[in-house]
């Protein structure tokens, strides 16, 4: 893998992945692109090119003039945004997915990383300690992008020589780029609320546990399983990947053993609730474990303490007490 396009990379975990994989592969070497314009500065700081994943003439040119090899391919559009724009969502996830797969046996790429979603479960897979291989019905357009990509993934590895390998990504924390449009994101904007306000009002019930991962556990996620001995996996782009789970209320209670005078408050929106009340609790992750050797770092209380640390810093404020 020596040079790598990046879909996607303006979002939450593009503007953290980028300068992990330039410090690995090399800044000339990793090209940042996305459809919005100018790109984050976390990213534009080396090359960057516009695609739009919707237009397979953009994805295709882009391969051939930056010459890459490898595409980790981010754009999507998220749950809760999915949801409310069918449309887009459908033209960013099936057909962006689909442009990139096609442009990857054309131009003949060595790997495509696409990562899915614990949205690629829904209410009728076990919740608790979900298995990898098990029911997926999903209820949400996202999800049902997220099954497709996989299921397209794995038949281009099988079928088509492409190799696709994928995660399935719980919520990700992170205090650098926030994310939008997500089901999951109530767990970053709490941190902005603490820090500032010393309060949250938060969209999902107290009680509601879904898996979560700090954002260095997902970048190594992403960039173990692209480098994982292809002789090793039985799977491909359908990987359960689990750090931690927790709720709101429990989220709340780590913060306030950090924030004395911390307190939090529930509007639920039935949207969001809808769609975290038809993902899985915790995932199983034995299979990532065994077939390329996943091990995350961060447990709940590590996560807190970082994020306080790194976002208290960032917002250039003592955490309100
Ligand atoms: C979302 O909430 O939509 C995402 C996800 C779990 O894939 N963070």
């Amino acid at each position: 893998m020596k040079r790598i396009l990046v879909t996607g990379a303006g979002g939450q975990i593009g503007s953290e992945l980028v300068p992990a994989l330039r410090a690995r592969y090399g800044s000339e070497n990793v090209i940042a692109t996305g459809h919005v314009s100018p790109l984050p500065e976390e990213v534009s700081a080396g090359p960057c090119a516009y695609v739009d994943v919707t237009k397979y003439s953009q994805v295709d040119d882009a391969i051939k003039e930056c010459r890459v090899d490898t595409v980790f391919h981010l754009a999507s559009v998220l749950s809760a945004l999915a949801e409310r724009n069918r449309r887009d969502a459908y033209d960013v996830n099936f057909n962006g997915m689909n442009n990139v797969l096609e442009a990857g046996v054309a131009n003949r790429l060595d790997m495509v990383v696409a990562p899915s979603s614990i949205a690629a479960f829904g209410p009728e897979t076990p919740s608790d300690n979900t298995p990898n291989d098990t029911v997926q019905k999903p209820n949400t357009v996202y999800g049902i992008s997220k099954v497709f990509s996989e299921l397209m993934g794995n038949y281009y590895s099988t079928k088509l020589g492409l190799d696709v390998r994928g995660v399935r990504l719980p919520g990700i924390i992170s205090w650098k780029v926030e994310p939008t449009a997500g089901t999951t994101d109530y767990a970053v904007a709490i941190f902005y609320g603490a820090i500032r306000e010393g309060r949250y009002t938060c969209f999902l019930s107290p009680e509601t546990r879904l898996p979560m991962m700090y954002m260095p556990d997902a970048i190594s996620a992403l960039m173990s399983v692209a480098e994982a001995d292809g002789s090793l996996l039985k799977h491909h782009a359908d990987f359960n990947v689990n750090a931690m789970s927790f709720t709101p209320s429990e989220l709340a209670a780590a913060i306030r053993e950090r924030i004395p005078g911390f307190e939090i408050a529930y509007q639920v929106d039935e949207l969001r609730q809808g769609i975290a009340d038809s993902w899985p609790d915790k995932l199983d992750d034995t299979v990532a474990r065994e077939e390329w050797g996943w091990a995350p770092r961060y447990d709940l209380d590590a996560m807190v303490d970082d994020m306080l640390e790194n976002l208290g810093r960032k917002l250039g404020a003592a955490p309100a007490v």
